[in-house]
């Protein structure tokens, strides 16, 4: 009687019999032993990898087998913690005490039984070209529930001369959870934010929602399938109308991802709608741009760029004194902290394109009272202003 404890059986076909390797758990060697079937015939207990040598009822003297590294073990309860991801490699590898070389056909069985239900599990098999009887590097990833599905094995190219002992290819399982995890960055929540683990094959749903004054400016879906192959989705919206939507992703079978761009929304020009209110400005129209709320000289527009308080008259762009000293010409400016300030000369104004020049970077954060001493004028007559980047 063949016992299925919730194992993995994996099985090659050689030289028409079929020999079927199941692992299963076992709490005595991280989990293992091997139980091996030959044809009608069943073997338990045989214990580590190198028990196969010994295995009884072997007409050919051939085997192909599956070499379980660093040890056998099943996918739904083995030594390892429940939490577990770590990938399972078993070599293909055959035995061959004849010695002269085995040549045959090949597949792999994946018989899996009572899988974890939060998982998905993808069989990633290498064959190498050395002995391959296409002669090519051979690389396919298969979830292994389809497989089940389908008829149970991946059919592999066969092997020639291949020598006893030699790994001919690998079989990697990737025992992932289902996934999904939701960040994002700026100004708003995504209905959840962390990740978590979902059924295989369910569905799930999530709302992204920008903070006031923000809005839905991208998200970005990543989604893994059932074979492991990542698909990208990436939505852009730059209208500034989206400030709620509802994703919804179905038919979860593998790792996701949801990331969310908030931005904060702006007028015309770019003020952002943030600044605005964190001044106490409730009028979020273009228009804003040029009032003139504290009744300086500048408009609101011109106090952003600057980062200057729109609320304030005494908060300005603004070169508050020059003065020639022994030392050179002492020039003395506010203005805001956050934006990129150059102190800029030039010695005559009457062309259409004065020849401004920079000999003075103030980096933000910058000081709202400014005071630079100016050792490089070679002229008796000097202009001077102050040119900001935001
Ligand atoms: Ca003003
Ligand atoms: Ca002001």
């Amino acid at each position: 009687m063949v016992l299925m404890l919730g194992g993995l059986m994996v099985a090659n076909d050689a030289m028409g019999d079929r020999i079927d390797i199941e692992v299963t758990g076992n709490e005595n060697r991280y989990g293992s032993t091997m139980d091996v079937r030959h044809g009608s015939e069943y073997f338990e207990g045989l214990g580590g990898d190198n028990a196969w040598f010994a295995m009884p009822n072997d007409p050919d003297n051939k085997w192909l087998m599956i070499y379980t590294d660093p040890y056998v073990l099943r996918l739904q309860s083995d030594g390892r913690p429940t939490s577990s991801e770590t990938i399972f490699r078993a070599k293909l590898i055959v035995i061959d005490k004849i010695g002269d070389g085995f040549t045959t056909s090949s597949r792999l069985n994946l018989l899996s039984l009572d899988l974890d239900a939060s998982r998905h599990y993808t069989a990633y098999i290498h064959y190498d070209n050395t002995y391959a009887a296409n002669g090519s590097n051979y690389y396919i990833s298969v979830n292994i529930r389809d497989v089940n599905e389908f008829r149970n094995y991946v059919e592999l190219p066969g092997i020639v001369n291949c020598p006893s002992g030699v790994v001919f290819g690998t079989v990697d399982i990737n025992p992932q959870f289902n996934r999904l995890v939701s960040s994002n960055v700026g100004g708003g929540t995504n209905g959840f934010e962390g990740n978590i683990i979902l059924a295989y094959d369910t569905s799930t749903n999530i709302t992204l929602a920008a903070n006031p004054d923000n809005y839905l400016s991208q998200y970005i879906l990543t989604r893994t399938d059932n074979t492991g192959i990542v698909s990208v989705v990436t939505n852009i919206l730059p209208d500034q109308t989206v400030t709620t939507t509802n994703i919804a992703i179905n038919n979860i079978k593998g790792r996701n991802a949801i990331f969310a761009v908030y931005s904060p929304r702006t007028t015309l020009n770019g003020i952002p709608h943030p600044w605005l209110t964190a001044h106490g400005i409730a009028n979020k129209e273009d228009s804003v741009e040029t009032n003139n709320v504290d009744g300086d000289a500048f408009n609101n527009l011109q106090e952003y760029l600057a980062d200057t308080s729109p609320t304030n008259k005494d908060s300005s762009l603004t070169i508050t004194n020059i003065a020639s000293i022994s030392e050179g010409i002492l020039v003395n400016w506010t203005g805001g902290s956050l934006v990129t300030q150059y102190l800029e000369r030039c010695y005559d104004l009457s062309t259409n394109l004065p020849a401004w020049s920079p000999f003075f970077t103030n980096n933000p954060p910058t000081t709202t009272q400014t005071n630079i001493l100016d050792t490089g004028n070679t002229n008796g007559q000097v202009y001077y202003r102050i040119r900001v980047v935001r």
